[in-house]
This record gives C-alpha cells, sequence and structure tokens, in this order.
C-alpha cells in the first residue's frame, strides 16, 4: 500500500545540526504505535540534551534528534536524507536508535537486524507484511558493528540494568535498523549503528529495583525518574560509542 508522504506530520522532520565537529551523531525515535499512547523513545529524544561531553577527551559533541511515524514506508524517505546530510562531510557518523518494546521488561542493545517484514501488526499507516523482503539482493540479516557487549559491560558497572538482544522484531524498529545498517555497508565511513529497544518505563523501573546500585535504584520509582534512567544510559552509550569513533 502506497501511503502520500504529504500526511506525514511536520513534527517529524527536526533539523539535523549542521555543525557537528567530530562526529555527526543522531539519536533517533518513534512516534506511539498500536495502542500504546506512549513512546519512550519519543519522549527521550525530545528530551535530549544539544550535546554531550567525552570526559577524558575533554571534547563535546553535538547531537541531533529525530522522530519518525512508526511506518517504514513513511519513514525511511525522511531518514534517508537526513543520513546523505550526515555523510556528505565525510566525518564518522555516530547513529543511537530507540524504539519500544513495551512486552519487554528490560532495556536491550540489538544485535542483528533482518531482512523481513513479517507479522500481524499494522504499522501507523495501515500497512501489514507477510513474509516480505526489505532488499532483494542484500543480506538476510545484518549484524551491529557497534560494540554491543563492552556497552553492555559498561552499563552494568554503572548500575544501569540492560540486556543484549539478537531479534530486534520483523515491524518497523526492525526494517528502519536494516535500512540504515545496509546503507553503511555501501559508504566508506566510518559509522557506529546500534538499535536500542526501550521497554515501557514501569517495567524498567522493576528491574531497576532489582538491578540496579545503591545510586541507581533512587530512580526505580515514577515514570519521570524511570525516563531519567533511560536518559542516563542512552548518554552513557553515546559516550561510549563516540569514544570509539574518534
Ligand atoms: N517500536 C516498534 C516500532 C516503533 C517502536 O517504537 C518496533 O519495535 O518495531
Amino acid at each position: 500500500m502506497k501511503t502520500d508522504r504529504s500526511q506525514v506530520k511536520q513534527d517529524f522532520r527536526l533539523n539535523i545540526n549542521k555543525s557537528t565537529g567530530l562526529l555527526n551523531c543522531l539519536v533517533t525515535g518513534y512516534d506511539p504505535f498500536e495502542d500504546q499512547p506512549f513512546n519512550p523513545s519519543e519522549e527521550l529524544v525530545n528530551n535530549m540534551p544539544d550535546s554531550f561531553s567525552l570526559s577524558k577527551n575533554n571534547v563535546r559533541i553535538n547531537l541531533s534528534g529525530l522522530v519518525l511515524p512508526t511506518c517504514g514506508e513513511m519513514a525511511w524517505p525522511i531518514l534517508e536524507p537526513v543520513l546523505d546530510e550526515m555523510t556528505t562531510n565525510k566525518k564518522p557518523c555516530l547513529i543511537l536508535m530507540l524504539g519500544l518494546a513495551a512486552l519487554r521488561k528490560n532495556i536491550t542493545l540489538e544485535r542483528f537486524a533482518l531482512n523481513i517484514l513479517d507479522g500481524e501488526r499494522k504499522d501507523n499507516y495501515g500497512h501489514v507484511y507477510s513474509g516480505q523482503i526489505i532488499e532483494a539482493g542484500a543480506p538476510q540479516a545484518i549484524k551491529t558493528n557497534a560494540p554491543i557487549e563492552e556497552a553492555l559491560a559498561y552499563l552494568r558497572k554503572k548500575g544501569l540494568p540492560a540486556d543484549i538482544s539478537n531479534f530486534c522484531g520483523t515491524y518497523v524498529c526492525n526494517e528502519i535498523y536494516f535500512q540504515v545498517l545496509r546503507y553503511f555497508e555501501k559508504t566508506r565511513i566510518k559509522n557506529c549503528i546500534s538499535f536500542v529497544h526501550l521497554p515501557l518505563p514501569k517495567a524498567y523501573g522493576q528491574v531497576l529495583a532489582q538491578k540496579g546500585t545503591k545510586k541507581t535504584i533512587q530512580l526505580a520509582r515514577g515514570k519521570k525518574k524511570q525516563l531519567e534512567a533511560m536518559q542516563l544510559i542512552l548518554i552513557n552509550l553515546l559516550e561510549f560509542y563516540a569514544k570509539t569513533l574518534i
């Protein structure tokens, strides 16, 4: 099914910061979908800082954020030109992609994107797919080049519980993750691309209560604090990944 691109809300287009210094850094999220009234990924992208610092190197890195519609057919034509713009200066690209996995409890760093669209869930523009290939001739799966195992250990050490997942689903997050990984496979630009599925804040609060440290356990209660914990993860991940690119 084709959808008219003019239906896409303007707020899905967030201006990409042109002067990103050492790195081109982008964080993406999605709007609410299915019966979820809220998407933590949207909330986090909209509230992220404009920059973050790399402690040891004393370097500040600017961030751009982009909230995408939960529809692959809509989202990719918005994201692709942003990637084109990001890659024109040939600087390394760091992309942290976020999405909601409402049935999961913990934050998960996704290892693979699959070349498949499948499932019974309608996207926000009514599309449903059944075993459709995203790109003919492309690999069946692409593995992230982000050092997720090391990143996971880093987060856990800071009392921020997370896991690795080998299945990003077969819905919109997987589709766009696949497209972005594939995009960079075709360029020679140094990059680090990582997809992180977020649970609902309440579920993460329960995980934090069990696995957090003295410091982070305080963020276990209340949506605002739970989101703060997720924001901390995001910043820590960005710092960790950025160091591998600079
Ligand atoms: N999660 C969905 C799509 C948008 C989002 O936040 C997914 O996991 O595919």
